[in-house]
């Protein structure tokens, strides 16, 4: 058999023991996964807690700019693998850009159906530039999904919502990364909650990997919900979702059950977070970190941030925040949350030194 480069590897090839795959399956890749884990540098002791292991899974340099890639590519394949000639999803934006880029590597047509008004620009912009028909419909996400299950029912296209059950095995391979990343589990998982399949994804790719001893623990899951949207903490459906962070403005979660099991089995909690803390973690991310994810996943450091307040996450502990999203994505939010004067100065050195202050 041809070998080939651990660097060129897809995901599915990575972790094929892991995954619903064969010999046989068709792989569709986008160079998806192996994204970087950085260690925080000035935020522990910003925030007062200088102890703290802090690192950021920045799940925003996958190919398409999200984690959904992850899930994408397995779903893709077993589509095709399947003799499926069309996928259509529902999404807050990333499902759709990911689904519409792995639609067209593999020659299938792609179906997006989109809540209007209520999507980032990039997103908008990648389904379109990916070539998939994209449909904004005049009602929000989750009547979205409910209208694609009865496509799904009535026509010849495979759903490739996490709804599809290839699409969370995929993801959990993200938390095998952490652990290979970081030599072992840490003691948190700290990530943003909105339809529930990551929480549920991470979840199973942690207990598997202890279950088969690669790590003598599994870390904690700690997830957010925006507080708008926050279904699973109210313990009832949302009907109409608000969020600034439209990514997770999803108000009837499709994996509820399992992403509250992850939750508990873990030793961990889902909350939720609001709006005002969502966008003061981003700003944070940016001016501290250097970091750059969109606000949905800021929600990942919100909820850390709360959770080290309340005492429910120690001082000392070692926590992974999963930044699921590119901040390019949504380039208006930082115009629009910062005050910032982009009037032009004179071209000349005193003009310039002036606003410099130099
Ligand atoms: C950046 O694209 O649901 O809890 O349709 O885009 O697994 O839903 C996106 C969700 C977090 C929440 N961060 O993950 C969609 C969609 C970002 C996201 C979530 C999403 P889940």
């Amino acid at each position: 058999m041809q070998k080939i480069a651990p660097q060129i590897m897809s995901l599915i090839d990575k972790y094929a023991e892991f995954l619903p795959v064969t010999l046989h399956t068709p792989i569709v890749s986008l160079g998806e996964g192996n994204t970087p884990l950085v260690a925080a540098s000035a935020l522990p002791k910003k925030l007062g807690y200088p102890s703290l292991k802090l690192y950021f899974k920045l799940e925003g340099l996958n190919p398409t700019g999200s984690f959904k890639d992850r899930g994408m590519t397995l779903a893709v394949s077993k589509a095709v693998e399947e003799k499926a000639s069309a996928v259509i999803c529902a999404s807050t934006g990333n499902t759709s850009a990911s689904a519409a880029a792995f639609a067209t590597k593999a020659g299938l047509a792609c179906f997006v159906l989109l809540p209007h008004g209520y999507v980032a620009l990039g997103k908008v912009a990648q389904a379109i530039h990916y070539g998939a028909k994209l449909v904004q419909i005049e009602g929000n996400f989750d009547r979205a999904l409910e209208l694609v299950k009865e496509i799904g029912d009535k026509c010849a296209v495979t759903i490739v919502n996490s709804i599809n059950p290839y699409r969370l095995e995929g993801q959990k391979t993200a938390a095998f990364e952490v652990i290979e990343q970081l030599g072992e589990a840490p003691d948190y998982l700290c990530i943003p909650v909105g339809n529930a399949g990551n929480i549920s994804a991470y979840r199973r790719g942690f207990k598997l990997f202890h279950e088969i001893g690669r790590v003598p623990s599994a870390p904690k899951m700690h997830g957010f919900e925006a507080e708008g949207s926050a279904a699973i903490v109210q313990g009832k459906p949302i009907e109409n979702p608000e969020t600034i962070a439209t990514a997770i403005r999803i108000g009837n979660p499709a994996s509820w059950k399992e992403a509250e099991a992850a939750a508990l089995d873990s030793g961990g909690k889902i909350d939720s977070v609001t709006d005002e803390e969502i966008l003061d973690a981003y700003k944070l991310l940016g001016s501290s970190e250097g970091i750059f994810c969109e606000p949905s996943s800021a929600a990942s450091v919100a909820g850390l941030i709360k959770h080290l307040k309340a005492g429910l996450i120690p001082a000392e502990a070692s926590a992974v925040c999963v930044l699921t999203g590119n901040g390019l994505k949504d380039p208006e939010t930082p115009q629009k949350i910062n005050k910032v004067d982009l009037n032009p100065v004179e071209a000349n050195l005193d003009a310039l030194r002036k606003v410099m202050g130099i």
